[in-house]
């Protein structure tokens, strides 16, 4: 095979997983302003996933959010799910929308909110049983506002006995994937503010415990890149929550802010062998002001893009470089594969996949836009938090 149609090869098995959460409404803690045809259930939201995978070809499946998603038969909802070309992913688990959680979930200094937020753990892992579902994402809200609140090390003794519990609860073939975030929406200390805490959680826990990288949630300025490197050597990169940022947790489409950073994280994930099914590639991201879908098969394709260019790199160039010390040559070939136009590339490999290749103009003539705003109208729109 030459190195193009390995490429191509590659670009053909990508898989990027888009949230449930993405095709409700959202919003900023200001407001929240609702779009004319979003779903209002979960069954509507898995229709508009499977446009984003009818034409982008690369979105195969959805991540779930319970309770937003929950439903009485899940066998029925990846029936549907898989009519619609698409397959349910990831569990995502919500313990920061109840009242009990104001201190916590489960670092929480009361035991018996600590019991509901593990028995909720307990309950997505269930689902995960029914859905078919690998991951369980637990992403937590834990932390404090004020020095002395609450003892730091103890919560990270509750943390680690909850998540023990859950993982004993994981199938042979079910993982858990911990997020960490830097900060909110507590201030003053986040109980897994960093890759470092959840590496160490997961490390104690076992094989089937991984991280989760959302990229928007570090510190300006942090070398994503290397906490990729390094995570995928030690074997614990599980996943990656994409996403961009300009200032905090924004949740903008991945790719928009900074494409440069988003192909060396994927050179790094080329490099470490991390393009592979082990890792799962989703979206972690609201579209608050601009049209939901599109901005979904845009970020998708942003994805797609920074992909090829990491699979460009010479890397044969690049090791002669390296070694040999030549500085300006080693970053000539990574600018090299990075600054090449790849779009040509995956409008070939779109249509060696029978797919348009344009996914934007294809969903822009689908007319799927204006059947959902004349069909979905009465009922309550899904949204962050519903
Ligand atoms: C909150 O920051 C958050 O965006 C986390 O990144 C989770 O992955 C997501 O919500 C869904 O719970
Ligand atoms: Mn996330």
């Amino acid at each position: 095979m030459t190195e193009l149609a390995a490429v191509k090869a590659a670009l053909k098995t990508q898989a990027v997983e888009t949230p449930s959460w993405a095709y409700g409404n959202s919003g900023t803690r200001f407001k929240v302003f609702a779009q004319e045809g979003v779903p209002r259930n979960p069954w509507e939201k898995l229709d508009d996933a499977g446009k984003v995978h009818e034409f982008t070809g690369v979105a195969p499946t959805v991540a779930l959010h319970i309770p937003w998603d929950k439903v009485e038969d899940y066998a029925a909802l990846s029936k549907h799910a898989e009519q619609r070309g698409v397959k349910l992913g990831a569990i995502n688990s919500n313990t920061f929308q109840d009242d009990d959680y104001k201190l916590g979930s489960v670092c929480h200094p009361d035991a018996s909110v600590r019991r509901k937020a593990v028995d909720h753990l307990l309950e997505c892992v269930d689902i995960m049983d029914a859905t078919g579902s690998r991951d369980l994402k637990l992403w937590f809200a834990d932390g404090t506002n004020y020095p002395g609140q609450d003892d730091i090390r103890g919560r990270q003794d509750r943390l680690a006995e909850a998540l023990a519990e859950v993982y004993a609860r994981l199938g042979d073939e079910q993982r858990m994937l911990l997020e960490y975030k830097f900060f909110e929406p507590a201030f003053y200390s986040t109980d897994v503010p960093d890759w470092g805490t959840a590496y160490a959680h997961c490390l104690k826990l076992g094989p089937k415990a991984q991280v989760v990288v959302d990229t928007g949630h570090h510190a300006p300025g942090t070398n994503i890149e290397f906490i990729v490197a390094t995570l995928l050597r030690e074997g614990k990169l599980g996943a990656f929550d994409f996403n961009s940022r300009f200032y905090a947790d924004d949740d903008l489409m991945v790719g928009s802010a900074d494409p440069f950073q988003l192909f060396r994280i994927m050179y790094e994930v080329v490099r470490g062998g991390g393009f592979t099914p082990e890792v799962a590639f989703m979206l972690d991201q609201c579209h608050n002001i601009e049209a939901k879908i599109p901005a979904i098969i845009r970020s998708v394709m942003n994805v797609q893009e920074a992909t090829a260019k990491a699979l460009l790199v010479d890397r044969e160039a690049l090791a002669v470089a390296q070694q040999t010390g030549d500085v300006l040559e080693a970053n000539a070939v990574v600018m090299d594969a990075y600054n090449t136009d790849v779009r040509p590339l995956l409008r070939e490999v779109r249509k060696e996949m029978g797919l348009d290749p344009d996914p934007m103009a294809a969903y822009r003539a689908s007319g799927w836009a204006s059947k959902i705003v004349e069909e979905r109208v009465g009922g309550e729109q899904a949204g962050w938090g519903a």
